[in-house]
């Protein structure tokens, strides 16, 4: 293959694998299997891409004396390129490993970023438009195809080996995390998306309130959301790779929302924690979802949420959100939420300073 077809073969690679891993942040249905497998194969791509461009650019990397500024960013680009996909592949295999405290998932996600930065600046930089005798010839095609073929073939493949050797990797989640204490009450990991970390709320002063796109605000008591008694099977699976199966216990949010009556337009509602942190829902999807107080039978402890966190089947572990203090039924979607699981942690209440 041409260098200009490896180096636009490698951008559109890691483009391909940027944004597959951005959108599997947000998958978490069964149906959206087919982006963790474009993810996968989006990585080996470019690892088989790699190995021709090293073959290339490793002479060059080995004398010093010819590098100049461009040689640096490539160098580190194909440094960036080789941890990302190291952290992804050892994690595949089973592999276990922290660093300063974060895992390898939370790495992985970190390093992608970083590489799609480089990768988009060194190709600024560097990249030269691609020519017609860049992209012809029947043995230069025959490769390049090769290259694409042969990753959607070793993806498959990979998972098969996996599971007949009995990897230590094979028991992943579609989403890749690892089962972690399922029906076993509070055992299981405790996170934050950032750093929230509320103090302890007593049950008693505590109420729950709905507001917003409803015709009059309402209140509820903690005793008032245990006693619904509703219980759902589902499974929290946070993308920094852990999933917990568990039967949830607490108050539907349909209970809930039919203890008010809604102003027309009620299309979505949204769910905010005492830190600030907020995720919504539209409503026939809200109706479905469980407010919790009790996890496997336990109370749920303050680390979970206690007293009350959303469960959003299907939903990935940070929409479900914790220490929840108020249901705003609402009009339209809200772009701020964004924001808010990102900025929460700076609220006195997100530190726990109030
Ligand atoms: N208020 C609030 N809710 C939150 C978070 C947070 O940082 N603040 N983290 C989310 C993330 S990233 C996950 S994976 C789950 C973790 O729930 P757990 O601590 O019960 O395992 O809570 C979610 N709810
Ligand atoms: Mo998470």
């Amino acid at each position: 293959m041409s260098p200009r077809l490896i180096d636009w073969s490698l951008a559109l690679a890691c483009a391909l694998a940027f944004v597959t891993g951005i959108v599997s942040l947000v998958s978490g249905h069964p149906e959206e299997w087919l982006i963790f497998a474009a993810h996968g194969a989006a990585g080996l791509w470019l690892a088989l891409l790699l190995w021709g461009k090293l073959r290339r650019v490793l002479p060059r990397l080995a004398r010093p004396r010819l590098w100049d500024r461009r040689t640096v960013l490539g160098a580190l680009a194909v440094v960036i390129v080789a941890l990302a996909l190291g952290t992804g592949i050892v994690w595949v295999v089973g592999g276990t490993l922290y660093f300063l405290d974060w895992g390898l998932l939370n790495w992985h996600i970190l390093l992608g970023f970083a590489l799609t930065v480089l990768i988009a600046s060194h190709m600024l930089a560097r990249a030269k438009p691609l020519r017609r005798r860049d992209v012809s010839g029947r043995r230069q095609m025959l490769r390049g195809g090769l290259l694409l073929g042969g990753a959607m073939v070793l993806w498959p493949a990979q998972q098969v080996i996996e599971r007949v050797v009995d990897a230590p990797g094979s028991h992943r989640r579609f989403t890749g995390s690892r089962e972690a204490e399922s029906y076993a009450g509070n055992a299981f990991p405790a996170t934050s998306w950032v750093a929230d970390a509320p103090r302890p709320i007593s049950p008693t002063d505590w109420r729950l309130r709905i507001d917003s796109a409803v015709a009059v605000p309402r209140t509820f008591s903690y005793d008032e959301m245990t006693a619904a008694g509703d219980e759902l099977v589902a499974t929290l699976d946070c993308t920094g790779g852990f999933c917990s199966a568990q039967r949830w216990g607490g108050m539907r949010v349909g209970r809930l929302l039919d203890g008010v009556a809604l102003m027309p337009g009620a299309a979505w509602v949204s769910f905010l924690s005492v830190t600030g942190y907020r995720w919504s829902l539209p409503l026939e999807e809200a109706r479905a979802a469980l407010l919790a107080t009790h996890v496997s039978g336990e109370p749920l402890s303050h680390d979970h949420g206690a007293p009350l966190r959303l469960v959003a089947p299907d939903r990935r572990g940070f929409q479900w959100v914790k220490w929840v203090v108020r249901v705003e039924v609402r009009t339209l979607p809200d772009p701020g939420e964004l924001i808010a699981i990102h900025s929460s942690s700076l609220t006195p209440e997100g530190r726990g300073e109030r």
